[in-house]
């Protein structure tokens, strides 16, 4: 059985692809070379950002995003990169990145996907050398093949990706994805200019006592976060917390823990972006068994209704998601009372 050899650990990413390519009995192979595609600019970006400092491209950029927020030199970068990753196969007809304000229309009506991603997200932390990540999901276009793009190829539930993904520039360098049949993880190995399967079909502790959440922002939580936070300091948990999404969420993918970015006075709809950070995670998470809510139903479920919308999220662990969920239940009930 082909598939059994695809999860011995050291095949390499692109054997890997191609053998589990018989999971999608229609497949013509587009969706194995997006990916391809992807790990090709994720090697470009790991190597840029490995050299940020050096290269006297770190620190800002003088220009701010549609977020906002002031662009860092490798956000551009890498933006760019994943862009071009995304283009030059032809696979993709649409892109949205937190990078763009708006939709890109590649103008290839033939093409089959649409992709979101955050091509670099966390880069605040890039100037002092935390991990950093980048995260995408891919889904099929709804509108014939053919046809211009519209709002109903852009606009899908998390429910619908066919693929998703992030890569960790960590102290190793990792790409983890789903495509629907469980989560695989593997790490690049510079000196072959390779990713290795590392980490077959990786599954979450189903609870765990890490806990992830800006403390500095408790004066701000919405109701129920608290009361869950202190039950968690009850029973002695331990609070990780790097300020890099892509870095908190995959530590406690493995070695389970609760991630949580709730809704606050400045972000009365959470931070964290729906399209291109929540879903990828979102889909990732309950293929390895683990939970993503935005505190009253699952982050899949959620229909956009814009671009750059922010969702509250609370995601890894499914007993500690249940958890702090029942917080936020009892809260609002007491609120009612
Ligand atoms: P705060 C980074 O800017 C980010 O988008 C996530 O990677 C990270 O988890 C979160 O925001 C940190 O936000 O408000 O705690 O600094």
């Amino acid at each position: 059985d082909q598939s059994g050899m695809a999860y011995s650990v050291g095949t390499t990413l692109d054997r890997f692809i191609k053998l589990k390519q018989s999971d999608f009995p229609f497949a013509s192979g587009e969706l194995s070379q997006l990916l391809r595609d992807i790990a090709l600019a994720a090697k470009i970006v790991n190597r840029e950002t490995n050299r940020a400092g050096l290269a006297n491209i770190g620190g800002a950029f003088g220009q701010t995003n549609v977020q906002g927020e002031e662009q860092q030199k490798l956000d551009v970068i890498a933006n760019i990169r994943f862009m071009r990753a995304l283009s030059k196969g032809g696979e993709v007809c649409a892109i949205v990145s937190e990078e763009e304000d708006a939709v890109v229309d590649l103008q290839n009506n033939s093409g089959k996907y649409v992709v979101a991603i955050d091509p670099l997200d966390g880069s605040s932390n890039i100037d002092v050398n935390i991990s950093i990540g980048t995260i995408f999901s891919i889904y099929r276009r709804k509108t014939p093949i053919g046809s211009p793009i519209q709002q109903e190829d852009i606009m899908q539930p998390g429910s619908e990706q066919v693929a998703a993904g992030y890569v960790l520039y960590g102290s190793s360098t990792m790409l983890v994805y789903t495509t629907g049949f469980g989560v695989n993880g593997f790490t690049y190995e510079t000196s072959l200019g390779e990713f290795f399967l590392s980490h077959p079909q990786i599954q979450a502790p189903t609870s765990g006592t890490i806990y992830s959440i800006n403390e500095g922002l408790e004066k701000d939580w919405q109701d129920g976060i608290k009361s869950y936070v202190d039950q968690c300091k009850e029973n002695r948990f331990a609070a990780r917390y790097i300020g890099s999404l892509v870095a908190d969420f995959h530590r406690n993918l493995l070695k389970g823990g609760i991630y949580l970015y709730p809704a606050t006075k400045k972000n009365p709809t959470g931070k964290l972006r729906l399209l291109y950070e929540a879903n990828a995670l979102a889909f990732i998470a309950e293929q390895a068994g683990a939970k993503a809510s935005d505190g009253k139903r699952r982050i899949l479920d959620i229909v956009p209704e814009s671009l750059h919308q922010r969702t509250p999220l609370l995601i890894g662990s499914a007993e500690l998601v249940d958890e702090a969920m029942h917080h936020i239940q009892l809260a609002k009930e007491q609120a009612t009372i």
